[in-house]
């Protein structure tokens, strides 16, 4: 098994604070690292800033500071609510950083020392938002298709990449490796774009002081998305090229060509590997529409953070919508899964267990006897629940995931119902009170383990409760008897305070 695993997000146009939409892929990437590290792997996880951007620009100059001082404290905040919402990046790496201008600068280099780069006259539609170049038809009614905006057109005599000689090396790399691009919908897409043919790309721009200068220029700067996709590279410092390839980069659906077309053949040209696997999640909206800083409806993070634990968020986003497809935010839902889900189904299990423990057992791990069939039914139902969570995960199939989790916790609370540990304690059937106990404290055990990638905050704090060791491993979640009878667990107030 390879013991490496590298992952990443794109890269975000700081111009504004970090929105719903973004948060959501940085959480996937998140839960997805943290999947792999329970699983025993040496995970990098980068992610980071795209600052070249018109955009980043345009707002410095209006908040009076040089894009420099405006990107720190745009970092600073991205940083923080990263850390608000758990995200256990490796590195977060910043596109005007010295590191990654000196690798931009020398992968450009490297370019034009091959027969793929000409000097041209590029003349057509840009959209400052996209920071792409797009054709007439590719125009919804004159406006760019993603942010409804007007484009600019823009004359200019600039160096070119010969992108259009890729097309068969592309169809042919997707063909063979049926996992380059997920889900499958967007490698057909891909391949939609490849079949309708690819036109060269200008790799270079007229510089407005905001940029990486091009290699051999005075004026031209590296074209945004060539800076920006070269953060893959950069971001990993001394780990590259140990970390290389990336095993996944997560992306947005509509960045899909810069990824999964220019990406590939750039690297493709520098002879570097090419990402084993790109994976696109769909759009969060509002009311149907797609959440963006350009439309301006706009959700944050550090609002809803001001109302519910950063757990309830994470979970809402992966239980409610499959990665992969678009998905609707609602408040309400959030709170409906809040309450029921978490606070009623899993929280007040764990609370319920942890009181009774401590109640029955003065919260000493009791010792199991004899299992009962009903025991023996829960062992292999969760056995099977591990195994279908296990593959879902790796597949980014988080909604699944958290499915045939909840089936666990329902049957956990069920257990519970039929075995009524409070009969037993009645009677002074100890014998059953201590294998029920115990076996409802290893549910949790396990259950908070398969819930750890996605509410990692309140999952700690119930593992923390129950003495688990802080090396949290995926593989424990599948076994039993983990919990050392004898051992005092904590007993902590409820895991979440209902709205
Ligand atoms: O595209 N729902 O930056 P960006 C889900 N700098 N995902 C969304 C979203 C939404 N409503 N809105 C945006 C860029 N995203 C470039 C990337 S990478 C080398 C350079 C996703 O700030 C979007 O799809 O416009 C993208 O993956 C990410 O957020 C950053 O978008």
């Amino acid at each position: 098994m390879e013991k490496r695993f590298y992952i990443t997000t794109a890269i975000a146009y700081i111009n504004s604070p970090p929105h719903i939409g973004f948060a959501y892929e940085v959480i996937g990437a998140d839960i997805m690292a943290r999947f792999q590290k329970m699983q025993g792997k040496e995970v990098f996880f980068l992610t980071g800033s795209d600052e070249h951007s018109f955009n980043v620009y345009k707002k410095a100059q209006e908040a009076g500071l040089t894009p420099h001082e405006y990107c720190d404290k745009m970092v600073e905040r991205y940083k923080r609510i990263w850390q608000l919402l758990g995200i256990d990046y490796d590195r977060f790496i910043r596109t005007s950083s010295e590191k990654h201008k000196k690798v931009v600068y020398q992968l450009m280099d490297k370019l034009l020392q091959t027969d793929f780069v000409y000097r041209g006259k590029y003349s057509g539609w840009y959209c400052i938002s996209c920071e792409g170049f797009y054709r007439e038809k590719e125009l919804k009614d004159g406006l760019c298709p993603i942010h409804g905006r007007e484009p600019e057109w823009v004359e200019e005599e600039n160096y070119f990449f010969a992108l259009s000689r890729f097309e068969d090396f592309l169809k042919s790399h997707i063909k063979d490796h049926p996992e380059f691009i997920q889900p499958e919908e967007r490698r057909n897409e891909v391949l939609g774009i490849l079949n309708s043919g690819l036109q060269d790309i200008s790799i270079s721009r007229r510089g407005k002081g905001w940029g990486i200068p091009f290699p051999g220029t005075k004026e031209e700067i590296v074209y945004v998305w060539v800076d920006a996709l070269i953060n893959y590279i950069s971001g990993l410092g001394d780990n590259f090229p140990d970390f290389w390839p990336a095993d996944f980069h997560v992306i947005g659906k509509d960045i899909i060509r810069f990824h999964c077309i220019i990406w590939p053949a750039l690297l493709k040209t520098l002879q570097l590997p090419l990402p084993r696997r790109i994976f696109s999640h769909g759009f969060i909206n509002l009311k149907g529409e797609k959440i963006s800083s350009t439309r301006g409806n706009i959700l944050q993070p550090e609002e809803l953070l001001k109302e519910y634990p950063a757990d309830a968020l994470r979970f809402y986003l992966f239980r409610e919508i499959p990665f992969g497809q678009d998905g609707d935010f609602s408040l309400e839902g959030l709170k409906e899964r809040y309450n029921q889900e978490l606070a009623n189904d899993w929280g007040n299990f764990v609370r319920r267990i942890e009181v009774m423990t401590d109640k029955y057992f003065a919260s000493t791990i009791p010792s199991p006897s004899k299992l009962s069939p009903l025991e023996q039914e829960l062992t292999s139902f969760s056995k099977e629940i591990w195994r279908n969570a296990s593959s879902y995960m790796e597949e980014f199939h988080f909604s699944l995931a958290l499915q045939e989790t909840w089936k666990l916790i329902k049957r956990a609370n069920q257990y519970i119902e039929e075995s009524s540990p409070w009969n037993l304690h009645k009677t002074n059937d100890k014998e059953r009170l201590s294998t029920v106990i115990y076996t409802a404290l290893e549910l949790i055990r396990k259950i908070a383990l398969l819930l750890f990638p996605f509410i990692p905050f309140s999952c700690a704090r119930v593992l923390e409760d129950l003495g688990v060791k802080k090396q949290l491993n995926w593989q424990e979640a599948g076994e039993w008897n983990k919990l050392p009878p004898g051992k005092k667990i904590t007993l902590s107030p409820p895991l979440f305070a209902k709205k």
